[in-house]
């Protein structure tokens, strides 16, 4: 706007400057229809100088405007506050225009409604405000062999059909507690509880009461309705429905079904833990429960004990005495008895239980020297075919080698395995050490 200003003004003094000096200025006409022409243009230009102000004004007025709006919406714009549904959650906690909150229901139960809501700006929030409604677990019939589903938070139970046992009735009746279910009809009288009926301990006459006109029967724990006839109960076989692992087995080692429940029992040798489930072995040698003389030791396995002894090789050239009731180490050689210093310089007997089956790989010993000998330490595996197939030594630093398991033992087994570490200076050898491992593999996976 102020730059053709400038050019007008310019253009005017030239004019004037001619004008004042007079000798080469053109005719009074033509000055005057420059004159109209510089006025036309002055008021083109201030009229479009106008227009620019007022638009100019307009904008700041709205932006005005718009900055007030917005200030009054920020103070009041959240939607109001939303509950969660009965039985379900309500994730999110902005209730701020756009923001938006979820349902969700607790096991067992569907969200009927809006998943999401969203706060919209006119303040409300979109959608329906959403209910859990208890999932109807009879819909996919759980229940066979004719049995009777009733729907229950986030479970169901079957009445089952004469004959028909089990969580979905999937188990026959087996042929004594049949003969014995035959009894009279529930009572009519309310909360009354039936005389004991001729029953087996496997079978025990059920509670009913009657409320608002209808019975309703209830057994004991451990104990179902097993037939159309509810004035029975009948045991539960936990064994049989927990078979397998269906929902986690229930016993480490058998089951056995009782009256009203079951217990589990374990191998000889194993205590059943204090959860009534578990095994656990005995340490016969910690409470004198063995057999082992005075010049053996007790050694506890997984459901055993071995009583072990350990009597220094024999071999030529050498001699041994045993320096502690683990050890065996090799009398000074003769000087220049060169037979006698490439034998061992000491055995070491240890002994392991493992229970069967055991997972590998895995370190299953360690053999380390006690101080730095020599330039190298070499460690291999000596021992029978046994041996060879399930373990391999491998050097984990300077000063140790480890015995490792490779592939598992199936029990019951007794496996040894020898480690040899070595001694060598410039090629020769030094001297060489045992480890005996005697491994007690027992014959369950505990
Ligand atoms: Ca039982
Ligand atoms: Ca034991």
């Amino acid at each position: 706007m102020f730059v053709p200003a400038a050019v007008v003004i310019t253009f005017v003094c030239f004019c004037s400057f001619q004008a004042t000096f007079g000798q080469d200025c053109r005719s009074r006409q033509e000055i005057q229809g420059s004159l109209k022409q510089v006025q036309k243009l002055l008021s083109a230009h201030e009229a479009s100088y106008l227009q620019s102000l007022s638009n100019l004004k307009k904008k700041i007025n709205s932006l005005q405007s718009n900055a007030g709006k917005q200030t009054t919406k920020a103070a009041n714009s959240t939607c109001a506050k939303l509950d969660a549904p009965i039985n379900g959650r309500k994730l999110g906690k902005s209730h701020s225009v756009s923001h938006e909150v979820h349902f969700l229901c607790d096991p067992g139960y569907e969200l009927v409604g809006s998943e999401s809501r969203v706060c919209q700006e006119s303040l409300t929030w979109s959608g329906q405000q959403p209910t859990c409604r208890d999932i109807n677990e009879c819909v996919s019939s759980p229940c066979l062999n004719g049995g009777t589903c009733v729907d229950e938070v986030n479970q169901f139970s079957c009445v089952c059909a004469k004959g028909w046992i089990g969580a979905t009735c999937q188990s026959t009746v087996p042929t004594f507690f049949a003969t014995m279910t035959n009894t009279s009809a529930a009572t009519s009288a309310a909360a009354a509880t039936l005389p004991a009926a001729t029953t087996g301990p496997f079978v025990r006459p059920s509670r009913c009461s009657i409320v608002q006109g209808t019975t309703h029967c209830t057994c004991e724990a451990g104990y179902t309705i097993s037939g159309r006839d509810s004035s029975t109960c009948t045991d539960i076989d936990e064994c049989e429905l927990f078979h397998n692992g269906q929902a986690g087995r229930l016993c480490l080692h058998a089951c056995i079904n009782t009256p009203g429940g079951y217990r589990c029992s374990c191998p000889v040798g194993y205590n059943v833990t204090r959860d009534g489930r578990s095994c656990k072995d005995i340490d016969e040698c910690a409470t004198r429960q063995n057999n082992c003389t005075k010049d053996h030791m007790c050694i506890n396995t997984y459901g055993s004990f071995q009583c072990v002894s350990v009597d220094c090789p024999k071999i030529p050239n050498a001699t041994y005495v045993k320096t502690s009731p683990m050890r065996c180490e090799r009398n000074p050689c003769p000087v220049d008895n060169k037979a006698c210093t490439q034998t061992p310089n000491s055995f070491s007997y240890h002994y392991m239980a493992l229970v069967s089956n055991l997972s590998a790989p895995r370190v299953m010993f360690r053999v380390s020297a006690l101080r730095p000998m020599g330039e190298t330490l070499r460690f291999s595996l000596l021992g029978g075919r046994l041996a060879r197939r399930h373990f391999t030594v491998q050097r984990s630093d300077r000063l140790t080698g480890q015995l490792m398991l490779v592939s598992p033992i199936q029990g019951p087994a007794t496996v040894e395995a020898e480690v040899e570490m070595s001694e060598v200076e410039k090629r020769v050898q030094l001297g060489k050490y045992i480890t005996k491992i005697t491994m007690f593999v027992s014959q369950y996976e505990f």
